[in-house]
């Protein structure tokens, strides 16, 4: 799935402006009349309901908006440098990973939508012979966002800044900045902002410097390495161990079809599934399956939990508990021994959760436990009695029997409220 792409995003420069004078026959000193430079073309992002992947950012890792032309002759204005549009699913979340000098500038001191600052022109004058081309103008940087924020950089940033491009950078290693999140068909904002164009040395005339060598450079556009990151948006998240029967019972209530397996890591990536219920007022419930969660998840272990971003902006999750078939018809092992097993689950799936993002533990949340057609009645009604005592009703469902589904959809589309 393409989820996850890095983006090099350049807005143009504005033109320069122009020195120059007025020439014609029998004027051989006339006025300065240096045109100013066009703005550049910014860079936007729009969200559309027709895309449901980043696929279309596979190929192609670095867009440019046209810079603005240089200012002319006889206050010739440069022409404006075209805006550039990037089409992005509706879920879209952007961070910014790195970013030039004015991008910086901008972010820090003007950065509310709506609110849009004069772009800086921090290298400003050139002063030019009429004739020739603008001396160069110096090099724009482009640095991490945060380590272009701090005053220490620690030793890892450093190196990093050291990097002559970034491309290599290892995005684990680096801290994004939030930038935006395109919730909407038709939203568009703007990324990168374009240069302006500089003054041609026609402005800088006056009366005490009739004839100004001075002009200005164009501004630079803001340069920024995004992260694109596109989170599935689902109503109800599965939580479960591997093997639990979280695709299993996605595959039952919805018309999705995932991969089930009597093996652990069956599922991979996540899985999406509309689930209809209601009789007269038909209700979707969008239902996410993701891979399964084990202890150390959060060090790394089994998939790792970078996959549970799909689920942090679900209304709520649903834990589904089980327990391995050797575990359940094993004789020596006595039925109290197999409650704290599943109690234990429980906590164990909620500190996984906490330690990515502590909201995502406190999300509502409805507790199930699979496969029930293996559990003795005295068994199950152990384990309703431990779980309320704890304060959570359990819900037993099985996929074969089916025992426990219709109830169970009832109570995800009400916690979806
Ligand atoms: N007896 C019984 N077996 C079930 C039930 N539901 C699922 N299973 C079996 O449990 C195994 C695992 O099911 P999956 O749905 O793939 O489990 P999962 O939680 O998605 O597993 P991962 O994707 O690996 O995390 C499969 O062999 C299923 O056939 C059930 O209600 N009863
Ligand atoms: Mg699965």
């Amino acid at each position: 799935m393409f989820d996850l792409v890095k983006l090099t995003l350049i807005a143009g420069d504005g033109g320069n402006g122009k020195v120059s004078f007025h020439r014609a026959k029998f004027i051989t000193k006339g006025g300065p009349d240096g045109g100013q430079g066009g703005d550049a073309g910014s860079i936007y992002v729009r969200g559309s309901r027709h895309l449901n992947s980043l696929q279309h950012y596979a190929g192609v890792k670095r867009f440019e908006a046209q810079n603005g032309q240089h200012g002319g002759k006889q206050k010739q204005i440069g022409h404006k440098g075209e805006d550039l549009f990037l089409e992005v699913p509706v879920g879209t979340i952007i961070w910014i990973l790195a970013e030039n000098k004015s991008s910086l500038h901008h972010r820090l001191h003007y950065a509310r939508e709506g609110n849009m600052a004069p772009a800086d022109r921090l290298t400003r004058y050139y002063l030019d012979k009429p004739s020739g081309n603008p001396p160069p103008r110096p090099e724009d940087e482009v640095r991490l966002v945060e380590a272009a924020a701090q005053t220490e950089n620690t030793e890892e940033e450093e190196f990093i800044l050291r990097s002559p491009s970034l491309q290599n950078v290892d995005l684990k290693k680096v801290k994004k900045v939030l930038f935006t999140e395109i919730t909407e068909h038709g939203q568009e904002v703007m990324i990168c902002r374009g240069g302006i164009g500089g003054r041609g040395n026609d402005s800088f005339k006056g009366s005490s410097n009739t004839t100004p060598f001075e002009a200005e450079y164009g501004s630079f556009g803001e340069k920024k390495i995004v992260l694109f990151e596109l989170r599935l948006l689902a109503d109800i998240g599965l939580v479960g161990y591997p093997n639990a029967g979280k695709s299993t019972l996605l595959s039952i209530v919805t018309k999705a079809n995932p991969k089930i397996a009597n093996y652990p890591f069956t599922t991979l990536e996540p899985n999406l599934g509309v689930m209809s219920v209601g009789d007269r007022e038909v209700k979707d419930v969008i239902l996410a399956d993701i891979p399964g969660i084990i202890e150390g998840a959060s060090e790394g272990k089994g998939l790792g939990f970078d996959f549970l971003r799909h689920i942090s902006s679900c209304k709520a999750l649903l834990y589904i508990l089980s327990l391995d078939e050797s575990v359940i018809f094993n004789q020596s092992i006595p039925d109290a021994e197999k409650v704290s097993l599943l109690l234990e689950q429980l906590q164990i799936l909620k500190q996984e959760l906490h330690s990515y993002d502590a909201g995502l533990a406190k999300k509502k949340s409805l507790i199930s436990i699979s496969k029930s057609d293996l559990y003795s009645n005295e068994l199950k009604q152990e384990l309703r009695k431990a779980f309320e005592k704890q304060g959570t009703a359990v819900t037993f469902f099985s996929a074969v029997t089916k025992e426990g589904l219709k109830e169970l959809q009832e109570q995800l589309t009400q916690a979806t409220y």
